[in-house]
């Protein structure tokens, strides 16, 4: 798929988000859209999937470890066929399988049950570990945020991942320095992620996360000894303009104005 048409794959995986949040009455809107371009890119690109054979045994996975975005993965698995945009309209709604953090076995394509931070890279690990020592071609890749980096079991898997050498695993960090209740570098100084994940046998690139070709190309870095970490600078709340940066808009239900401005951004988008 050309560069064009995943950024308007991301343009209509937005304008779901925004509607998702709009019916739910909220939801986490500023961290769905701060990773809508790394999964347009890995689900349009990257991943080698079947969408009508969710299980399909030669598959890539992923784990979106800061399941709180999932409305952005929700959106993306239905973009890329794995079930019908008409489910979307359920998101969070009473006695619906789409829920307000990720569960395993709810939607087609969902690998792994997440929103308790700091468990993702785990569970990606060890999928990873079993793949290699199967002699399988099949890659793992783990979406994490800056903050969840704070988890400390998100470094034992990084040392687990380094030590095995598990070259088909791939962290990808979503790096908008926004968290919950602020700046991440102010709260917990993880940052920088490179040096630290060198020296745990990593092999990391540092890139633009709303930039298409920097992410497709980062994604073909994995080599044959070591895991690959991809630090992808992002903006929380990419692509709406009075929420780009604005903490406030991690969790907040959207005003009738708030959306209907935010969808006339996104159709201003070619
Ligand atoms: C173990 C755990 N502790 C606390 C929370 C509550 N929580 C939800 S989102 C969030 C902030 C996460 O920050 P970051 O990883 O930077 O993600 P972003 O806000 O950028 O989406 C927190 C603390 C949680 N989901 N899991």
């Amino acid at each position: 798929m050309t560069v064009a048409k995943i950024k308007a794959v991301a343009r209509e995986i937005r304008k779901h988000v925004i509607e998702m949040a709009y019916n739910a009455g909220g939801a986490h809107i500023g961290c769905s859209l701060s990773v809508v371009d790394v999964l347009a890119c890995l689900y349009f690109n990257t991943l080698n999937i079947k969408p009508k054979l969710p299980h399909w045994k030669e598959r890539d996975y992923f784990i979106l470890s800061k399941g709180h975005a999932c409305s952005a993965l929700y959106a993306t698995l239905a973009e890329r066929g794995f079930f019908s945009p008409a489910l979307l309209k359920r998101y969070m709604k009473n006695g619906s399988p789409i829920a307000g953090h990720v569960t395993l076995d709810s939607l087609p394509g969902i690998e792994a049950t997440t929103g308790s931070l700091g468990h993702g890279l785990s569970l990606g690990t060890g999928i990873a570990l079993s793949l290699k020592n199967d002699n399988k071609n099949s890659k793992v890749y783990v979406l994490v945020g800056d903050g969840e980096m704070e988890e400390g079991s998100v470094w034992e898997a990084v040392m687990f991942g380094g030590h095995n050498k598990i070259n088909r695993l791939i962290l990808i960090i979503d790096n908008n320095d926004l968290q919950i209740i602020g700046k991440s570098t102010a709260i917990m100084h993880s940052h920088p992620f490179e040096e630290k994940l060198e020296s745990f046998g990593w092999k990391t690139v540092s890139i633009n996360g709303h930039n298409i070709n920097e992410i497709i190309d980062a994604c073909k870095q994995t080599g044959r000894e070591k895991p690959l970490a991809i630090i992808a600078k992002t903006i929380k709340g990419k692509g709406i303009s009075f929420m780009e940066n604005k903490l406030e808009w991690h969790g907040k239900s959207l005003t009738r104005d708030d959306y209907e401005k935010a969808i006339g951004e996104l159709n201003k988008i070619p």
